[in-house]
């Protein structure tokens, strides 16, 4: 692009946004938490043509006002579309779209008609551009890391390695650890160390860790084989023994903080108007308490680096803040209908605090179960002890067609004991094929840009 359509663009874009006809929606959210099915899934429902039918209670819809949306060209070539119709193909054809490896993104224009006949003699609609974009989840984990130095990630990385769930694993890569920083240090030796350390992530991640950093070496996208990424949080003891990694590894923390995360979190979270977090609280339910310790963990330090806040004029040209968040716990159609309200209450519980500080930053937040495809039938069964809910989808795991009462959803954080004699088992499903139907998308619009349409 050349430097006139640049200035251009950025000129046509900041009068969008006086004119609130311009907004950055963040879907913030851990590796596997449905983020690309949910952009998926929302530019589908806001682009097919019976999208009024599907957002019924969405009141621009409900009033036949919605005229629909439409996928606009991109504005910038250099930088990678969302694949939204592949992906959109794979939940037809009953597959999930693949993991994410890097970053995309993509616009769309969504119009309403005017609510009076007599404003069409202004603009003949109110029309909407709303940006998303699309990352590997393991890219957000890192933003903890900037308000850190080296001294403290290594401490806290190696206070988590010690849990009694990683605790062997561990043990196995402290000792190959030290018998590669005893050799001394050399280019030959940090590759090693660090190819060794990617793998330990990598056995973590099996063990159900939700905290793995840094995120670039388990999805390094561009930066795959560069210097860059030669890092590895070193055991707080190793310091004095072998001050010449240590001193290296805090150069090298320093490179990754500043040309690593910071860009990637200025480009792409700093400007953001509204944010969903999308949250996959079943599963880390299935993987036990040190999971859910670190689910809420992670919320928590990620959200330190969102800006929250009403927006006014001056913020929304020049310092964007984000003044609705939806909290959104996905893939609800894992579950039978009466436990939502459970569901809903988790996360409410989960996400406590997070949401007590965007309401003091004057932040509206909103607490939702959703989903983005719905992968399940819901029945009845007959059973001894009477009529009982059930749901009947494609497992994830066999391809086979389940049919089950998929557990209950406790309504607050259960205790590790909790954890120690009952074992959550909520199934994960494919896409049924033919459709990609959303649960609960209208109310999500309605609070993320019902504001927008007057
Ligand atoms: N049942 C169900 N599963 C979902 C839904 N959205 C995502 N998933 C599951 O979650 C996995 C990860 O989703 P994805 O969108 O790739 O997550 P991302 O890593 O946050 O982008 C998928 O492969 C599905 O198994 C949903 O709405 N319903
Ligand atoms: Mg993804």
């Amino acid at each position: 692009m050349d430097w006139l359509s640049t200035v251009r663009n950025a000129g046509r874009e900041a009068g969008q946004r006086v004119l609130k006809k311009h907004l950055r929606l963040g879907v913030t959210g851990l590796s596997g938490a449905g983020k690309t099915a949910l952009i998926t899934s929302l530019v589908h429902q806001l682009t097919r043509p019976d999208s009024a039918k599907q957002l019924s209670l969405w009141p621009v819809a409900r009033h036949e006002r919605l005229l629909g949306a439409q996928i606009l060209p991109a504005q910038d070539a250099t930088k990678p579309r969302f694949p939204f119709e592949q992906n959109l193909q794979q939940i037809l054809a009953g597959q999930w779209p693949e993991s994410t490896t890097g970053y995309s993104q993509l616009s769309l224009l969504v119009r309403v008609q005017q609510a009076h006949s007599w404003l069409e003699h202004f603009a003949p609609f109110q029309e909407l551009q709303i940006d998303l974009i699309d990352y590997p989840g393991e890219w957000l984990l890192d933003l903890p890391m900037l308000q850190l130095s080296f001294a403290q990630w290594s401490a806290q990385s190696w206070q988590r390695f010690a849990q009694p769930p990683y605790q062997a694993l561990s043990d196995v890569f402290v000792g190959e650890l030290q018998q590669i920083c005893q050799q001394g240090l050399s280019e030959l030796t940090l590759a090693q160390a660090v190819q060794r350390y990617t793998e330990f992530l990598q056995q973590l991640r099996q063990a159900h860790s939700l905290i793995l950093q840094p995120g670039r070496l388990l999805q390094p996208g561009h930066l795959q084989g560069t210097p860059l990424l030669n890092l590895l949080p070193l055991p707080p003891w190793f310091g004095e023994q072998f001050p010449q990694w240590q001193a290296r590894l805090t150069e090298q923390f320093a490179l990754y903080q500043q040309q690593v995360i910071q860009p990637f979190y200025r480009e792409h979270f700093a400007k953001l108007d509204r944010q969903i977090v999308l949250v996959d609280a079943l599963s880390v339910l299935n993987h036990g308490y040190q999971s859910l310790l670190e689910l809420q963990q992670a919320l928590l330090c990620i959200q330190q680096h969102f800006h929250y806040g009403p927006q006014g004029f001056w913020q929304r040209l020049f310092a964007p803040r984000i003044d609705k968040v939806a909290l959104v716990a996905s893939k609800a159609d894992q579950l039978t209908p009466e436990q939502h309200r459970n569901l809903s209450l988790f996360l409410q519980q989960l996400l406590q605090q997070s949401q007590a500080q965007q309401k003091f930053a004057g932040c509206e937040s909103l607490v939702l179960v959703a989903a983005s495809v719905i992968c399940s039938v819901q029945g009845q069964v007959q059973t001894g002890g009477g009529v009982m809910p059930c749901l009947q989808g494609k497992s994830k795991a066999t391809g086979g067609m389940l049919t089950l009462f998929p557990g209950e959803v406790p309504i607050s954080m259960p205790s590790a004991a909790v954890f120690a004699h009952h074992q959550f088992n909520f199934p994960e499903l494919l896409p049924l094929g033919q459709q990609c139907d959303a649960m609960r998308f209208d109310q999500l619009l309605q609070f993320l840009i019902g504001d927008r349409f007057t």
